[in-house]
């Protein structure tokens, strides 16, 4: 069993900020976090002080993606295990670690070329998460949902996640994403009982690094809000609303600036390590999840026309 503990915390770069606080205000009912200005949007779902930073940049892009471990004891057996590998990673100095409030990190990439910070005592916010529309997320020990990336190089990314970090596959399937694409299949993994907090879908070009992130709430009724929301603000529906057969997840997905998805759903399955999972799953979903409305997501693209659209 690995030491990363959850998905802790993301920074993306984003081209719209204006657009982004629209999204995380108005439709996916998000908290402000403290220390935000003009250019950087800090986002809570919980007591953790920030979940998803955001960016004004020149370039839609997937900043870094924040590991969580225990303590300075399991960052340093993650250290030891990525030297006996042959990886080379950094300490933060105490500006950086203090710069984005935890205790201790270090950076790294993955095989994509993707940043990584596994981290450790990310810092609380106790004033209760302020929701225009009461929104409860769940997170805490589960960590702030799931991330799905994009990879040009499959065998290295899940042997990378695997291997190296100790992440628990828990099943793959073909997933056609866009009408006319060829069926992709996505490798799922787990850091605890969320059923995935990561996975990986070969892509032919990288983008700007995500496929999507999934936000999970605590009722229904929160989802179908969001969901009539998001058509209120003109975001698009990518997919409609429909359970999936991994995770039991009921959700739909939206467009979100910058050409990647935003999941969000409710219900999601718990499991136990030591529990036996079907893995051989041949559909995504039980019912619904209707992509046929969906533009094609950015990292499908080939790279000049991602540049071209930008
Ligand atoms: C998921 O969370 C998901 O995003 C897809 C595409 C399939 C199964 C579970
Ligand atoms: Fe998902």
């Amino acid at each position: 069993m690995g030491d990363i503990r959850a998905l802790g915390y993301l920074r993306i770069d984003t081209t719209d900020l204006d657009r982004w606080r629209t999204l995380a205000h108005d439709v996916l009912d998000l908290g402000v976090g403290a220390g935000g200005n003009d250019d950087t949007l800090h986002l809570r779902l919980d007591e953790r002080a920030r979940r998803i930073t955001l960016r004004r940049a020149e370039k839609d892009n997937l900043a870094a993606v924040g590991w969580e471990v225990r303590d300075e004891i399991a960052l340093d057996r993650v250290r030891a295990t990525l030297t006996e590998h042959g990886i080379a990673y950094r300490d933060l100095t105490h500006d950086e670690t203090q710069a984005i409030k935890v205790d201790g990190a270090i950076t790294l990439e993955d095989p994509c070329g993707q940043r990584l910070e596994i981290f450790h005592g990310a810092e609380l916010d106790h004033s209760k998460v302020s929701t225009k529309y009461r929104t409860e997320f769940v997170t805490d020990e589960l960590g702030l949902g799931h991330l799905v990336v994009p990879t040009t190089d499959y065998d290295a990314t899940i042997g990378f996640y695997r291997d190296v970090l100790g992440f628990h596959t828990r099943g793959a399937f073909p997933f056609p994403f866009a009408p006319g694409m060829p069926p992709l299949r996505i490798q799922f993994m787990g850091v605890n009982p969320r059923h995935h907090s990561f996975a990986v879908m070969p892509a032919p070009h990288m983008g700007p690094g995500i496929v999507h992130i999934m936000l999970e709430v605590a009722e229904m009724d929160m989802v179908a809000q969001a969901m009539e929301r998001t058509t209120e603000h003109g975001f698009g529906i990518s997919s409609t609303l429909g359970r999936h057969t991994n995770d039991k997840m009921v959700s739909y997905y939206l467009r979100a600036p910058g050409g990647w998805d935003i999941e969000y759903g409710y219900d999601g399955l718990m499991v136990d390590e030591n529990q036996y999972l079907p893995q051989n799953i041949t559909a995504d979903s039980y019912w619904g999840h209707d992509w046929s409305g969906s533009e094609p997501l950015a990292c499908t693209l080939p790279l000049e026309e991602s540049a071209a659209e930008a």
